[in-house]
Order: C-alpha cells, then structure tokens, then sequence
C-alpha cells in the first residue's frame, strides 16, 4: 500500500432505507478497498448545509440537503492506492441514467438526487469531508 489514499465514501438514505448497506460495503471490498472507518448516522439539516456549503449556491442546494439529512447515512473512510479517483469511477456518473455499467449508480441509483452514494472528488476535499465527519 504504498501510495495508499483516503477519501470520504456515503451511503446515502435512498440506500440504507433499502437496506443496500452490506452490499454496497461489498462492492468497496471487492473493488480493493479498505473500509478504515464506519459509521451510521442522522444528519440535523444544518449538518448537511454545512457538509454540501460547496453547493450553496446551486438551485438544487436546499432539496440536496434535505435529503441528506432524511433518514440515516453510513459514512466510510475508504483506503486504496488512487481511491478518490478509484471510488468516483467505482461510483459511476452523478446521473444513475448516465452511469457506465457496473458501477454502484448504474446498479442502485434511483434518479439524480437519490444517487445511493457520495465520493470525495479532490484530495482537498477528501482532507475536509473526512474530518467533517471524524474529528479527532
Ligand atoms: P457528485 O455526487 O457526483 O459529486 P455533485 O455535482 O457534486 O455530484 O452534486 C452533489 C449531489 O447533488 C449529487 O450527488 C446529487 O445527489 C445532487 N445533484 C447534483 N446535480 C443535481 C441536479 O441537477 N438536480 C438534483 N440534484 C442534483
Ligand atoms: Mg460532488
């Protein structure tokens, strides 16, 4: 594990409500990655405002975080050499419709907004989501 990377992986409500949960985890450890730390939570709206504030200004911003913050999440770190770029191309595109095939929202993404999970896109990124969620 040389050149070993963190991001910050989410397993969003529209997954967990459907109990996807393991099989998604599976599909992180099949892919070679090492789910370093785990955690269900519920986000207040609040939380989520803060967590999405690179959105704000989006029209979708105030439905995103609604969402979010709807039902309980899994948040992982995950570890692999490349994995933010690995986990985005693991995740598929944004839009389940537009996903390649295999990927985790081609497989379980509902629509758009309720995309089943969420990939740090930067390593500045994956620094501030990761510690968002675990502050030491
Ligand atoms: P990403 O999750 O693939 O990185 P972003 O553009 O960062 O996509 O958007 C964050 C989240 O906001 C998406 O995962 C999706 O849930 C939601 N989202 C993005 N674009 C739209 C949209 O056009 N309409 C509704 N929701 C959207
Ligand atoms: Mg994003």
């Amino acid at each position: 594990m040389s050149n070993s990377e963190q991001t910050l992986s989410i397993i969003k409500p529209d997954a967990v409500e459907r109990n996807l949960s393991e099989e998604i985890k599976n599909e992180f450890k099949k892919n070679g990655f090492n789910i370093f730390k785990e955690k269900k939570v519920k986000l207040e709206k609040s939380e989520a405002e803060k967590f999405y504030q690179i959105h704000q200004s989006k029209p979708f911003y105030n439905d995103l975080c609604e969402y979010l913050s709807s039902g309980p999440i899994v948040v992982m770190v995950l570890e692999k050499e490349n994995a933010i770029v690995e986990n985005r191309k693991l995740m598929g595109a944004t839009d389940p419709i537009k996903a390649e095939e295999g990927t985790i929202r081609k497989k379980y993404g509902i629509s758009i907004d309720k995309n089943s999970v969420h990939g740090s896109d930067s390593s500045e990124n994956a620094k501030t989501e990761i510690n968002f969620f675990f502050k030491e």
